[in-house]
């Protein structure tokens, strides 16, 4: 049985104070749920806060982007180790938002993947196609590419320590949901592409969250689907009471 996974990505909200706010109420409202995993990834400047607030509970703690290298001459960005150091032990990576805004391309989002995996880091690794890329038809071929290349080179312990997140670009903080049969769809793809690169015992233990305007009202419905472990959520997961729901909601 996969365990089902609900992470919140904060992207660029939350001041320390706000984010440490929003820790303590989530710890307060969710301190008793055991059966589905909590994952929060505040920005890098509240993390270590974050950290201190979730410390030895049942809520996991991420970042949203990491540099390949441990260090070094990279203006500007923070690497596997530091986040470590810190308490995470997760990270996203090649959220659409990044590749759409920051260039990252599937052998970034690799070499990142390889450094997390090092370093005892879980990622998340997101792929999800275009509005464009879905009219074109091209959906499936993007989410190949996506998931070939993101995960390339990875054996079979490796790839057993990643988690996927499916974010189809066209839903994320639009208010469009995929329709819980469109997620499955695409899901489904994902965990055979895995099957045919591993076996189906991988495929089969493989998390793979959906991500794109996941809110309470959505979530019984995505989570009831088979192969939809969890989510990725974005702007419902900036407020206690909408991410407390969802988790709950995910049971
Ligand atoms: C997708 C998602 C979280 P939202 O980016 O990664 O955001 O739930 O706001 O669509």
């Amino acid at each position: 049985m996969r365990k089902i996974i609900i992470a919140g990505n904060w992207k660029m909200n939350k001041t320390t104070v706000e984010a440490i706010e929003l820790a303590n109420g989530l710890k307060r409202d969710l301190y008793d749920i055991d059966a589905i995993g909590i994952i929060v990834c505040p920005p890098f400047t509240a993390i270590d806060e974050v950290a201190e607030v979730v410390y030895q509970t049942n809520i996991g703690l991420g970042a949203q982007n990491m540099h390949w290298e441990d260090a070094g001459a990279f203006t500007g960005e923070v690497s596997a180790p530091m986040l470590k150091e810190l308490g995470c032990g997760y990270v996203i990576l090649g959220h659409s938002e990044r590749r759409q805004y920051f260039h990252e391309t599937n052998e970034t989002v690799n070499k990142k993947l390889k450094s997390a995996l090092k370093h005892g880091l879980t990622p998340i690794v997101c792929v999800g196609e275009s509005l464009e890329e879905r009219e074109a038809g091209r959906t499936f071929d993007v989410i190949r590419d996506h998931v070939t290349n993101s995960l390339k080179g990875l054996d079979k312990e490796e790839i057993k320590k990643v988690i996927i997140a499916y974010e189809p670009v066209w839903a994320i903080g639009t208010g469009k949901t995929a329709t819980p049969d469109q997620a499955q769809e695409v899901h489904r793809f994902i965990r055979d592409l895995l099957e045919k690169a591993y076996t189906r015992e991988i495929a089969d233990e493989i998390t793979i969250q959906y991500g794109g305007s996941v809110k309470p009202g959505n979530i019984k419905e995505l989570i009831s689907q088979k192969d939809i472990d969890g989510a990725l959520v974005g702007g419902a997961s900036l407020d206690v009471k909408s991410f407390a729901e969802i988790v709950k909601g995910a049971q």
